[in-house]
């Protein structure tokens, strides 16, 4: 069945494929709603397609973009792929937002915030796929990616909201890591996590403008001299902080800059791809790890037995080890 559904779909995914790359978006929206998909032959589709694509990926810079929400992502990211698409670029604006599982909404799902990319016919906004685990998600997301580099997209901007493990997700997904802060540093300076600060490729306060230019302007001033305790002494890289205006795109033109004297000094010494394998390396098991977890929750006999198994480990009944075994053997493992 499986053979004769692939044999079938053979010559539509070629098709897919070949619309896909040469730019039209009506392919880049299907081929992205198979990767979403939670049918099974849907997902070998786009993986077929993904395998077919992949020599056509790759080209883009992929940025990750982090902050609390309020900090102005959006705002941002409108003004930054505006002043991107206009210089020539394609841009597109990616999300990770393992809430919107629960919640039902996206850090995307309000592109009042970006009126002016929403609009563009050179970006493309994709909201967070909204099911499954932060790995799942994360897991689309990538696929989402390279679909989107295969169509000719050339920047990737991937927004994710300040949570734990979400940054860590987004920052295994891009070249380079952005995050953003509000002006008002005493707070957040307290809270600053040693974990954040080794992510960052850059720091940006956000909102330096009219009656926020100063304090932010001071705030970057403190963020400097905690990155320059906190931050790991890289000789390509030291993690630069600037103050922009998400609002009036003041500062935008100087923070591109970074990012792309970042990924040309990358490149220069092979770094980029070498990331990036890396990164698929990680994917590739994180993508195993999700599958087989996947299995544990679905197995119709498991599902059954795996309450009482934890029960019994739980009470002293019965050994973790012993436990394991059963699961494993339940598994083919
Ligand atoms: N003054 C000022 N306000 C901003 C700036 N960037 C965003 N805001 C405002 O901050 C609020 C949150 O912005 P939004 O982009 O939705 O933040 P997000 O939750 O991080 O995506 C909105 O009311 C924006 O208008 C900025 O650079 N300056
Ligand atoms: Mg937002």
């Amino acid at each position: 069945m499986l053979t004769g559904a692939m044999v079938a779909a053979a010559p539509t995914i070629t098709a897919l494929a070949d619309a896909l790359l040469a730019g039209e978006r009506a392919a880049l929206a299907r081929a992205i709603t198979l990767a979403e998909s939670r049918r099974a032959d849907h997902r070998q589709q786009a993986r077929e397609l993904i395998q077919r694509v992949l020599p056509q990926t790759g080209r883009a810079i992929r940025v990750g973009i982090t902050g609390v929400p309020g900090v102005g992502k959006s705002t941002t990211i409108d003004a930054l792929g505006s002043h991107l698409t206009a210089k020539g670029h394609k841009v597109a604006v990616l999300a990770v937002d393992p809430s919107s599982t629960r919640t039902g909404g996206s850090i995307l799902g309000d592109k009042t915030r970006m009126a002016r990319l929403a609009v563009d016919p050179n970006a493309y906004i994709r909201p967070s796929p909204s099911s499954g685990t932060l790995g799942g998600v994360a897991a689309k997301t990538r696929e989402t990616m390279l679909l989107c580099e295969a169509a000719g997209f050339d920047v990737i901007l991937v927004e994710t909201v300040g949570v734990g493990q979400s940054e860590t997700a987004v920052a295994d997904l891009t070249d380079f890591f952005l995050v953003l802060m509000l002006p008002n540093a005493g707070d957040e300076l307290q809270g600053i996590k040693k974990g954040i600060i080794e992510l960052a490729d850059m720091i940006a306060v956000n909102k330096a403008d009219g009656a926020g230019a100063t304090a932010a302007r001071a705030a970057a001033a403190q963020y400097r001299a905690a990155l320059h305790i906190l931050a790991p002494t890289s000789a390509l890289w030291s993690t630069p902080v600037v103050t922009i205006s998400g609002l009036t795109g003041e500062g935008l033109e100087g923070l591109w800059r970074h990012v792309e004297q970042h990924h040309d000094r990358l490149e220069a010494h092979g770094l980029i791809t070498q990331k990036r394998r890396q990164q698929d390396v990680k994917w590739m098991w994180a993508m195993v790890q999700d599958r087989l977890q996947a299995r544990l929750r679905n197995d119709p006999a498991l599902k059954a037995r795996t309450p009482q198994i934890e029960r019994e480990v739980a009470s002293g009944r019965l050994a973790a080890t012993l436990a394991a075994e059963e699961i494993a053997q339940a598994l083919g493992l």
